[in-house]
């Protein structure tokens, strides 16, 4: 171990989980390194620098709440903040709670091995260095492995190309620029409107419609942020022990209960109030095929009446289910396709054949681009953890473990057996990004360092999940996802937006409040469904 650096934890990624990772580990004594890839803190509001980029859930949920003193020093501006707002919050974060002599920037995490003879893992840095800690804890999040398609002829593309969550850092200008879109998720939605605004013309590519919400931001006043200082606690309490892990509470109603009048008066007066207020309408949206239908209907009346072009709002038009890919929140999404320097490709009936040197080629035209922008999204839940090469007891990977994707194991989302003292922040089979993610984040962070303080003081060398613990828990991730509409879709949520990727889903629906019952009880215990040695 000479001459090597040793540490307690070893933290990959600086973004919402590895920052309050670090703090409560030196809250605890132990010391801790964080290793991030990019220059500075901010994880994904680091890297997703695109036009339009902004959170759809509420500023003021969408934040720490660990500590009343950081919540009431901070004043966000509007409903939904942007990128920047966001960065310059984990910024002020990081500066407040002094966490930055402990992240070492520009550091890329190659992977991990687990040594069975000391109960150490030996980290790989992209630099050379190996490190060794006791515990390693992965805070990549789940959705930080971009996807670029594979299309033929990319390199020979003499344009610029760019994929939206790794943005140049110093921008890229757009004005008057001949530019096309791959992808119409979050990422495409938010800033499909912001390039027409300058592009001479934008070409978007579109394989599949999505259901758009309108967002309608506004600018928080004054007496609004007091206010919501004032109830932090309530606030706290609100987002940590609810269902679904927000403030998003659905009525206690069936869309089947409801005459057809009805049901359109309380869809139209959430489509006015905007963001995700459709959610809350009724319990069964995400249930019964008929109430999804009701909301699809809904939504595809709306695009057809919004946009103008008969062809173009069929095309934006989903035949799917509402729900089954993420929904998303757009400022003039549909409207930006009444704009005469826009135009909507429709994949599915003239596909990509090909990139060339000037631009894309599909199956009946070439369109000439100078930009390229891929907001095709990413490799979800698994792909931040398999990108690394982390390998446990004899040697075998995470990757050989868990299939691929296909396979995988954990319980609770927080380890999995043959990796001792491996620790997943919203790791897949947690609630993850179905709650909003700093609160998952908190609720893991704590529950991981209340474990590692109990391994201190016991002298518990090591802790893994047993395999009848962890079987059990991916059953019951399994059984309850295939009680709702979410393993329906093709999209990051299933795996199905990478090509060969088994399909899974990785997301534990069975309750925010249920899961941290779950795992408080499971501590309490004396952590009884793990092995410790
Ligand atoms: O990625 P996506 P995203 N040819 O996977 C298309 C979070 N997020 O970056 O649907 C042509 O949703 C693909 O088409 P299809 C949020 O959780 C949050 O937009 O697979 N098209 C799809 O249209 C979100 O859900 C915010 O047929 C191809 C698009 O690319 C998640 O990140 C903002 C293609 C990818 O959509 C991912 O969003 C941004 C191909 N070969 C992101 N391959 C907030 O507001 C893919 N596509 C908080």
């Amino acid at each position: 171990m000479q001459n090597q650096k040793y540490v307690d934890a070893v933290v990959v990624g600086a973004g919402f989980a590895g920052l309050y990772m670090l703090h409560k580990l030196r809250e605890s004594n132990l010391n801790a390194v964080v290793y991030e890839a990019g220059t500075d803190v901010g994880g994904v509001w680091y890297w997703n620098l695109y036009p339009g980029a902004k959170c759809d859930i509420d500023s003021i949920y969408y934040c720490y709440t660990f500590s009343e003193e950081l919540y009431k020093k901070w004043n966000w501006t509007s409903k939904y903040p942007k990128q920047e707002e966001i960065l310059n919050y984990l910024n002020f974060v990081a500066d407040e709670l002094d966490l930055r002599k402990d992240i070492q920037f520009n550091t890329q995490v190659l992977g991990a091995t687990f040594d069975e003879e000391h109960n150490i893992w030996n980290v790989q840095l992209k630099n050379g260095e190996i490190v060794k800690a006791k515990y390693f804890i992965s805070a990549v999040g789940c959705l930080s492995a971009t996807n670029i398609p594979k299309i033929e002829g990319f390199d020979q593309f003499e344009g610029e190309a760019y994929h939206t969550g790794k943005w140049p850092r110093e921008g890229v200008d757009l004005t008057n620029k001949r530019v096309g879109v791959i992808g119409t998720g979050s990422s495409g939605v938010q800033t499909i409107p912001e390039v027409a605004k300058v592009a001479s013309q934008l070409t978007v590519f579109q394989r599949t419609a999505q259901y758009v919400l309108p967002a309608n931001n506004y600018d928080y006043t004054q007496e609004f942020i007091n206010e919501s200082k004032e109830k932090f606690e309530e606030t706290r309490k609100l987002l940590h022990y609810s269902p679904s892990g927000s403030a998003i509470i659905p009525r206690n109603k069936s869309a089947l209960e409801d005459t057809a009048e009805e049901r359109e008066a309380v869809f139209e007066e959430a489509w006015k109030i905007g963001g995700f207020q459709m959610t809350t309408t009724y319990y069964d949206l995400m249930v019964n095929e008929q109430a999804n239908e009701y909301v699809s209907e809904f939504i595809r009346k709306k695009i057809k009446n919004i946009v103008k072009d008969p062809v173009t709002a069929e095309a934006l038009t989903p035949n799917y289910m509402y729900g089954v890919k993420r929904l998303t929140l757009g400022t003039d999404y549909y409207e930006t396709y009444n704009r005469p320097n826009v135009r909507l490709v429709n994949l599915r009936k003239t596909p990509i054949e090909k990139i060339s040197a000037k631009g894309i080629k599909t199956t009946t035209e070439e369109i000439e681009l100078d930009v390229l922008i891929f907001a095709t999204g990413y490799d979800g839940m698994t792909g931040p953890l398999l990108r690394m090469d982390i390998k446990g007891r004899n040697g075998v990977s995470l990757n050989e473990k868990w299939e691929n994707g296909g396979k995988v194991r954990t319980f609770l989302g927080l380890a999995t057996k043959d990796f001792p003292n491996f620790f997943m922040i919203t790791g897949p089979e947690s609630p993850s990004v179905l709650v909003v993610m700093p609160i998952a984040i908190e609720q893991h962070v704590d529950w991981i360092v209340d474990c590692i303080n109990y391994m201190e003081k016991q002298n518990i060398d090591a802790i893994e999940p047993s395999k009848d613990a962890e079987e059990a828990w991916s059953k019951h991730n399994r059984e309850i996802a295939e009680m709702t509409l979410y393993t329906k879709g093709d999209s990051w949520y299933t795996g199905a937006n990478i090509e060969g990727k088994p399909r899974s889903f990785l997301i534990y629906l069975g309750g925010f409040d249920n899961y941290r019952k779950k795992c408080d009880a499971v501590a309490a215990s004396g952590y009884e469904e793990f092995q410790l040695y």
